[in-house]
């Protein structure tokens, strides 16, 4: 705490040289932001070399202008709490865009405006934008500096927020700069709040614009973001490079760019199995990412909580890396009981956004412990009692610390070669239908798992909460060109993989399914463990499995249960099939297909006859 507030004083980083490019930049990137610069107009443009001294100058500017409020250092050293505009607190899935040249390119689950009429629009919008702000000029990696499976960016940006979280985020700053030379690819990326100020004009904590904009245009690499400063809309790093741009340029490239978490496991008898698993927003990634086994012998240890890049090495192998450095993570329902790993990555270092705040200058959220305090400040700045009608923390909270501070993560999670892949899983959150772990029978049958995943809607982004809807691959709000391509992409490395004899196994989980009462069959956390280590049992070899009409299942007693207490007939319920349900999401599965046309590859199409074939058979 003292050093940084020897930092907060330090006065001497308002340095004009701020303004001038580091020495030795590559002039396309030079040259790019000096055209932005004339667009925008804003007052200066910083170029941040990721330093602590830069954070603790932006931070400090935050906390003057209420952008940020300073959590008490004896209890939260280092940390501080933002309170976003009530209007911009989740991803906004109907103003994001995927702006290829030909419509059916970005496919029918995503909004296309043409790249022109785009462009029009937003150099429209950005004219002036920046008007007495300061403009951050952010370099950085995706994935370890040196690995050939990571991709270098450039954002630019009015907010200071955003460029304190790309700081913990990604690996930003004047090493990712020094790399990025004359012929090195990078992707363009430029965020503004659309907020400018007049001469004069007093700014807001949380500046945006109820216009908003998260356009993408994949053939050229290129991401333009107006209007928001919150999570995915704005940190471009993150959804709309990792996954939309980047699963454009993994389709072009023979690679794979997915929502996935990444996991290393050791088994009791010493093997190491690394993990890749795919759950929709707020569905579990981040908790499973930091899972504590509640069965002996197995240790469970974190490479990645949202975004995976997978690639097939010479010889075969899935290999895979994390690109963030980070975890933007919900903090609602992040509690010792649930997820002591992320309780003790917050320690301090963290910038939390719309949770509340306690007397006491720390923050709180539902399900940080099991009462709450009897007084708080709530999410939108507001005297708050456990009386209140509204929770204190809103639900799509969130928590933005430096993946390092994590005490599980693994040894190999900067692995410039990446971790070698033995399971995929795909889930979603379903009150009914889908059994709590089923086996693909084969590479293509979990392909059609992931691209028939459907998952009830989440705080994570706008819409109606517990409707339920497709998510294939988890990736329906990020992928970056046309769905069923994404498919036929899948099936392709399958073929690839499938030649060197190293094909992952795929599997299904549903942890979410719920009883008659409405609560949920399966305790979920920790005792994930006991699906996990059948799971790796299978891929071990080490572990039976009966033919189902979905896949592969546990038989009786192939679950270690040990010690676990399930509410009576759970286990029956949790791997219930029901034939008339099945066949109603069998005949909403292919209305679905229809609606992609004959982009749907023949392989899943016969997959989904099969489905048909053992339903009718059960
Ligand atoms: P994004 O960051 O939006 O991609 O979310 P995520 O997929 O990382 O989800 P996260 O792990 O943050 O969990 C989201 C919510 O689901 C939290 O409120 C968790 O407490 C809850 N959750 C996670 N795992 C389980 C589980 O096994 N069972 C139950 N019942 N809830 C869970
Ligand atoms: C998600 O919605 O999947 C997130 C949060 O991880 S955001 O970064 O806002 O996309
Ligand atoms: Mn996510």
């Amino acid at each position: 705490a003292e050093a940084y507030d020897d930092a907060m004083h330090d006065e001497t980083v308002h340095d004009a040289s701020w303004a001038l490019a580091p020495e030795g930049t590559n002039p396309e990137i030079v040259a790019w932001v000096e055209q932005l610069a004339h667009l925008f107009t804003p007052d200066t443009v910083v170029w941040c070399d990721g330093s602590q001294r830069e954070r603790d100058e932006l931070n400090r500017r935050m906390v003057a202008q209420g952008t940020l409020v300073q959590l008490n250092p004896e209890l939260r050293p280092y940390s501080f709490l933002a309170r976003s505009h009530p209007a911009d607190v989740a991803r906004v899935e109907s103003r994001t865009f995927i702006c290829s040249a030909d419509e059916a390119d970005a496919g029918p689950s995503n909004n296309w405006i043409a790249p022109d009429e785009m462009r029009a629009t937003l150099g429209g919008l950005a004219d002036g934008a920046m008007r007495g702000r300061t403009m951050y000029v952010l370099p950085f990696s995706m994935g370890p500096l040196d690995s050939p499976l990571s991709r270098f960016g450039v954002q630019v940006t009015d907010s200071p927020y955003v460029a304190v979280s790309t700081g913990i985020m990604t690996r930003l700053g004047a090493e990712a700069l020094q790399r990025i030379t004359p012929g090195t690819a990078w992707v363009r990326a430029v965020h503004t709040v659309g907020a400018p100020l007049a001469p004069g004009e007093l700014d807001v904590a949380w500046p945006s614009n109820e216009t908003k904009y998260i356009s993408h245009f994949p053939e050229t690499r290129e991401i333009w973001s107006y209007g928001s400063a919150y999570g995915g809309n704005a940190l471009l790093a993150k959804k709309a490079f990792a996954l939309r741009i980047a699963s454009a340029m993994a389709r072009d490239e023979g690679w794979l760019a997915e929502h996935m978490l990444l996991l290393k496991v050791t088994n009791p008898r010493g093997r190491v199995f690394h993990v890749a698993a795919a759950f929709p927003s707020a569905c579990g990634k981040t908790n499973l990412a930091m899972l504590r086994p509640s069965i002996p012998g197995w240790e469970v240890e974190t490479v990645g909580d949202d975004i995976a890049w997978l690639a097939p090495d010479a010889w075969g192998r899935l290999k895979a890396i994390n690109p963030e450095a980070g975890f933007f993570g919900v903090a609602p329902g992040t509690g010792a009981s649930t997820n002591q790993t992320a309780v003790d990555t917050l320690w301090g270092n963290t910038v939390f956004t719309n949770v509340a705040l306690t007397d006491e200058g720390d923050v709180w959220w539902e399900g940080l412990t099991d009462t709450p305090p009897s007084h708080l400040t709530d999410w939108q700045g507001e005297s708050w009692t456990p009386s209140a009608d509204h929770p204190a923390a809103h639900p799509n909270s969130r928590f933005t610390v430096a993946a390092a501070q994590c005490p599980t993560m693994s040894d190999d999670w900067e692995d410039p070669a990446g971790v070698t892949i033995d399971a995929i899983i795909f889930g979603g959150r379903r009150a009914t239908n889908v059994p709590l772990v089923v086996e693909a029978r084969d590479w293509d049958h979990g392909v059609y798992l992931g691209a028939t995943i459907s998952s009830e809607r989440t705080a994570a982004a706008e819409g109606t909460i517990g409707e339920l809807r497709r998510d294939p691959f988890a990736m329906a709000p990020f992928c970056g060109y046309n769905m069923a391509d994404h498919w036929q992409h899948w099936l392709n490395v399958g073929d690839q993989l499938r030649r060197s004899g190293r094909v992952p196994r795929i599997f299904q989980v549903n942890w979410f399914r719920k009883d008659d009462d409405g609560s949920f069959l399966w305790p979920g956390f920790s005792e994930n463990s006991r699906v996990l280590a059948w799971i790796l049992d299978r891929v071990d070899g080490a572990a039976p499995a009966v033919a189902g009409p979905l896949g592969w299942t546990p038989p009786g007693d192939a679950l270690p249960l040990e010690g676990l207490d399930l509410p009576e007939n759970a286990l029956e319920k949790l791997f219930a099939v029901d034939p008339s349900a099945w066949t109603a999401e069998l005949d909403d599965t292919e209305r679905f297909f229809a609606g992609f046309g004959d982009r749907v590859p023949e392989k899943l199409e016969r997959q989904l006859r099969l489905a048909r074939e053992h339903i009718a058979a059960v």
